[in-house]
């Protein structure tokens, strides 16, 4: 593709913008947390109908995920009857699988293990030549003055003490970027929550800490310089200026999805309330059946959105 292809392309939102000067140099590219590459496999006739880009936590919860919107978009996954087939198969650090324009991703715990993973695949479905692709990180946080079970649709997303942007370093100096949420696009996802839902979803501000532990304010993990009440405060605090959930990777994948051009939402369910306790108690029945609540509203989103496509054809 050349430039003035690919700009035009761009500026009518349909491509994901790869900003690196030094790739269009290179020839070959191996997206090596994912076991592919650009010039040995044909990305563009394996993957270039996706448009719908999943991403959560665990392999398990995407390949359950598969199999749910391929029943609900009636297409078949990759892979045998019964177990969606994984894509990165001799690699065993993230599971990718793929149901007719659905691309379900893990991404492990923390920015570092999703910024690995989210540029492999942007680049992937740049390589595909993917058109009008969206992301959606579908999740589990700890939920503030919510109960257990809710779904949050992020419409803001800050870091530990409330800022915008997600800060790094790179080549030594400390570099920070706008965490940009798609604020339509969000409201359009949430539009998806049914009245008759067993489980409540909001729209809200979601805070994305570096840890689990004493990021999080949490009280019981190996080590704690903090006490039960300046933890209740600053759980206070957060709460008062917006604050429904906290979980570990949106500031990275909100701002990455807009430094690609891609719509990105965060779509989380709440495993607990934090006022009410540190610990997720919860039995692995219950746990699973409500992580289940985020996939429902994205699925019906993606439907939606697929049945408008083919209507386009
Ligand atoms: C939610 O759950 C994980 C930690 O248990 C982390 O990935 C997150 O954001
Ligand atoms: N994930 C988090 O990051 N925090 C919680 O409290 C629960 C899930």
């Amino acid at each position: 593709m050349d430039c003035t292809t690919e700009d035009n392309d761009i500026k009518q939102n349909k491509t994901v913008r790869v900003k690196n000067p030094h790739l269009l140099k290179n020839s070959v590219d191996h997206l090596y947390h994912i076991c592919l590459s650009n010039i040995s496999d044909d990305l563009e006739k394996r993957f270039g109908d996706v448009k719908f880009v999943c991403f959560g936590g665990t392999p398990s919860r995407m390949s359950k995920f598969t199999q749910f919107i391929s029943s609900e978009l009636g297409v078949k996954y990759y892979g045998d009857v019964g177990s969606p087939t994984n894509i990165t198969g001799s690699t065993d650090r993230y599971a990718m699988y793929k149901a007719g324009p659905v691309l379900a991703v893990s991404h492990g715990i923390g920015i570092p293990s999703l910024s690995i993973v989210l540029q492999e695949v942007v680049k992937l479905v740049h390589y595909a030549k993917c058109q009008d692709v969206a992301f959606f990180r579908i999740g589990t946080s700890g939920g503030l003055g919510v109960e257990p079970g809710t779904v949050v649709v992020t419409e803001k997303v800050v870091n530990g003490a409330l800022e915008p942007f997600h800060q790094s370093i790179v080549l030594g100096k400390s570099v920070a970027r706008p965490a940009v949420v798609d604020k339509e696009f969000a409201k359009e996802i949430y539009q998806f929550a049914d009245s008759s839902d067993k489980f409540k979803t909001v729209l809200g501000t979601t805070l994305c800490a570096d840890d689990f532990y004493e990021g999080q304010g949490r009280i019981d993990g190996a080590f704690c310089d903090h006490d039960h009440d300046d933890k209740l405060n600053w759980l206070k605090h957060v709460h008062s200026q917006g604050v429904c959930n906290i979980e570990m990777e949106s500031l990275g994948f909100i701002t990455m999805c807009h430094r690609a051009n891609v719509k990105g939402a965060v779509i989380c369910v709440t495993l607990l309330d934090r006022f009410n306790g540190d610990m997720v108690t919860m039995d692995h029945g219950f746990l699973s059946a409500i992580q289940k609540h985020p996939q429902i509203i994205v699925a019906r989103y993606i439907k939606h959105a697929y049945h408008l496509l083919l209507k386009k054809g």
